[in-house]
């Protein structure tokens, strides 16, 4: 059997989350039209006859600009270490500047590691633009780096997504699978089910909202047929407590009805989902604020 960790990176929004849950063909991290949506590795298994691949989606490169960014380009560049085979996710266009230089550092750390790992490029959203807008594309990448193989994909629709498994397994090592077969992450169930309520947040508030939320769970209690979920939305400053909340709490309403309907789907039983929104004054800045959190 062939198993392995496969590391899966690109700038922020560029559809990583989107393909780890095709990969695994479940919801496990959270997606949204807005950028740094991830910001902890989320891990997905696949497991089949012919060996196991553990994905893991990592949140997008980016400049950080305070704490938390700090954390998040850590635990990007964590994966990096981890990795058995690497997807390089990007858009449909031409290599920009930001592009290349993350694909620069990997080229170095690569050209270091004496242990070279394969890389993919994978250039994703195939399905919005026509075969000849791509090949051009596709011509440029190839001409700038050297990769193990260049596969244009949908994560949305699945376009190739079966050929990259494919190609996936054909370089991994020999190795037995590292988790059960039956088990889609090996991630606590708090960890994801502050993945769902994120991405709610992400989805359903705008502007600098979701930027300045995190999430924490203060109860998670399993009963015969239920799963209580107490959690906490910490923000920034009271004005954007009061914005999460909502006229009426209506807003808070929205996440939480859509959260208790992904986490019943995920979590397999009904859930009762309480949510709080308190201040948490300079929670991105402060190291101390962000273990608390749960971001260590
Ligand atoms: N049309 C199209 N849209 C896609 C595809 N894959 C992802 N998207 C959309 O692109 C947006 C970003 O997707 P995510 O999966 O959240 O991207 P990400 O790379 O995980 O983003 P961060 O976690 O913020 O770094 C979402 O609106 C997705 O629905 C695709 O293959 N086609
Ligand atoms: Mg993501």
């Amino acid at each position: 059997m062939h198993s392995g960790f496969v590391s899966i990176i690109g700038k922020p929004n560029v559809g990583k989350s989107t393909l780890l849950n095709r990969l695994v063909g479940m919801k496990l991290a959270g997606v949204s039209k807005k950028p740094q949506t991830t910001c902890i590795v989320i891990r997905g298994i696949l497991s089949e006859s012919r060996g196991q691949i553990v994905f893991l989606d990592t949140p997008g490169f980016h400049e950080p600009k305070d704490a938390i960014g700090r954390f998040m380009m850590r635990q990007a560049t964590q994966t990096f270490l981890d990795a058995d085979l690497f997807y390089v996710l990007a858009d449909p266009v031409p290599p920009d500047e930001g592009m290349g230089a993350l694909l620069d550092r990997i080229e170095a750390e690569q050209l270091e590691d004496k242990m070279r790992k394969p890389v993919f490029c994978l250039i994703n959203k195939i399905d919005t633009i026509s075969k000849p807008e791509l090949l051009p594309v596709l011509d440029q990448y190839q001409k700038r780096f050297s990769f193990d193989e260049m596969i244009p994909i949908s994560a949305q629709r699945g376009d190739q997504v079966d050929l990259l498994v494919d190609q996936t397994y054909a370089r991994l090592p020999e190795h037995e699978p590292y988790f059960p077969p039956d088990i889609t992450s090996d991630q606590a169930e708090r960890v994801l089910v502050v993945e769902f309520i994120r991405e709610k947040i992400f989805r359903f508030t705008g502007e600098e909202i979701p930027y300045a939320a995190a999430v924490q769970i203060e109860a998670f209690e399993e009963e015969d047929k239920l799963i209580r979920v107490h959690a906490v939305i910490f923000t920034e400053k009271d004005s954007q407590k009061a914005i999460l909340i909502g006229a009426a709490g209506q807003k808070l309403k929205q996440i939480g009805t859509a959260a208790r309907k992904d986490l019943e789907q995920f979590l397999g039983k009904h859930v009762f989902l309480k949510l709080w929104v308190k201040t948490l004054k300079n929670w991105k800045k402060d190291e101390r604020y962000l273990k608390r959190l749960g971001f260590k």
